[in-house]
């Protein structure tokens, strides 16, 4: 039901025989790839390229306002002043990316109309994540923690993007989420060290329930990753999804050790060979579940959107009023000289 695929954006046109211009537009076009340089909003690019960039751009940007629903539900009820305002000002931060996203996917041609229906209507993806509901303050220590360092893993390569909008908005990011990863890491230390049991069960109840989920953000493995090897071609993606995940979890073991809290996988142990983790076997049945739009909140998820894009109907009338207003007073004075 929730399922976006290519379908949500502008059908593509159908193959056509290609002009020797095309060709040659083709041909600079691979070139500038295969140099590592950056492609710009206004060069020539395969159409298949700028659907791919728009698919994971939307993607992004829907899981950035998404993901400020889950936090957003503790923002009224953080334990002190000082974690209220930290709480705020990330939640703010994540509606600031999705601006930032939204922007870069309309560079491509795609209005920000159309990106909004495909969230609304159920088409568009976002990330598997948001679908986990956040039940205790402990849960949102451990989305800083886990969810938002799973997403640095994954966005500091996106830095490098071949597109370079796309690759400009993901460097401000990068430096925000990177306070957010430290914010939840140190909720968590503050429990772990100086809270009572109860919070210390809290913490570790709240690490069991989102270490799972957290390692299947990076996406599906790579042998089942229908995008990846054209997205990895294209310079799109730079790092695969397996290769990210691993770096996470080999991340995630050492800080655990400092936290002071077990991750809930009897099979993870250190690989001298390897020079890595191995970890136990991942519920992918699961994730395609979530992602096919059966998670614990996806619905829940979904209404809370399309009912702040009613609710503020009022708000785009107005100012879409205003800016006619302003139009017609610019170009009456004109008219009278
Ligand atoms: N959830 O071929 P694959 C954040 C889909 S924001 C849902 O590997 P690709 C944060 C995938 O779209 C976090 N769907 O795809 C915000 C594809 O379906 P379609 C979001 C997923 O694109 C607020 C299919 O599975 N981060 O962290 O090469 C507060 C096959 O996958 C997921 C980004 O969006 C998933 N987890 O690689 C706190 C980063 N994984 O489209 C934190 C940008 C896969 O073919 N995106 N799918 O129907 C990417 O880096 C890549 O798009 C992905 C997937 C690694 C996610």
């Amino acid at each position: 039901m929730y399922t976006q695929a290519m379908d949500s954006m502008p059908t593509e046109a159908k193959p056509t025989l290609r002009s020797a211009e095309e060709l040659q537009l083709q041909q600079r076009f691979d070139a500038r790839i295969d140099d590592g340089q950056f492609i710009e909003a206004k060069d020539w690019m395969p159409e298949h390229y700028r659907k791919t960039l728009v698919r994971q751009i939307s993607q992004h940007a829907h899981s950035e306002i998404v993901g400020m629903l889950p936090e957003g539900n503790w923002i009224s009820r953080a334990p002190t002043l000082k974690r209220k305002a930290i709480l705020l000002a990330k939640v703010q931060d994540e509606a600031g990316h999705g601006l930032y996203l939204y922007s870069a996917a309309e560079t491509l041609g795609t209005s920000r109309d159309e990106m909004f229906e495909a969230l609304h209507s159920g088409r568009a993806k976002y990330s598997s994540i948001f679908n986990y509901p956040t039940l205790t303050w402990a849960d949102i220590g451990t989305v800083g923690w886990l969810v938002d360092g799973a997403a640095i893993m994954n966005q500091v390569p996106i830095c490098r993007c071949s597109y370079a909008p796309y690759a400009r908005a993901m460097v401000r990011i990068c430096r925000e989420e990177s306070f957010h990863q430290r914010q939840g890491f140190d909720a968590l230390l503050t429990m772990m060290r100086g809270g009572t049991e109860a919070q210390k069960a809290m913490v570790q109840d709240a690490v069991n329930r989102w270490w799972w989920p957290s390692i299947m953000m990076f996406g599906p493995p790579d042998d089942q990753s229908p995008n990846s090897e054209q997205s990895m071609r294209w310079g799109i993606k730079r790092v695969s999804n397996d290769t990210l995940r691993q770096k996470f979890i080999d991340a995630a073991v050492d800080q655990a050790k400092v936290l002071g809290v077990t991750l809930p996988d009897p099979d993870l142990k250190w690989n001298e060979q390897r020079q890595s983790h191995d970890f136990g076997a991942i519920d992918w049945s699961e994730f395609f579940s979530v992602v096919g739009g059966d998670g614990p909140c996806n619905r829940e998820r979904l209404a809370a959107r399309v009912k702040a894009w009613e609710d503020g109907a009022w708000v785009r009338d107005a100012a879409s009023a205003h800016a006619q207003k302003q139009a017609a007073k610019a170009v009456a004075p004109r008219q009278a000289a």
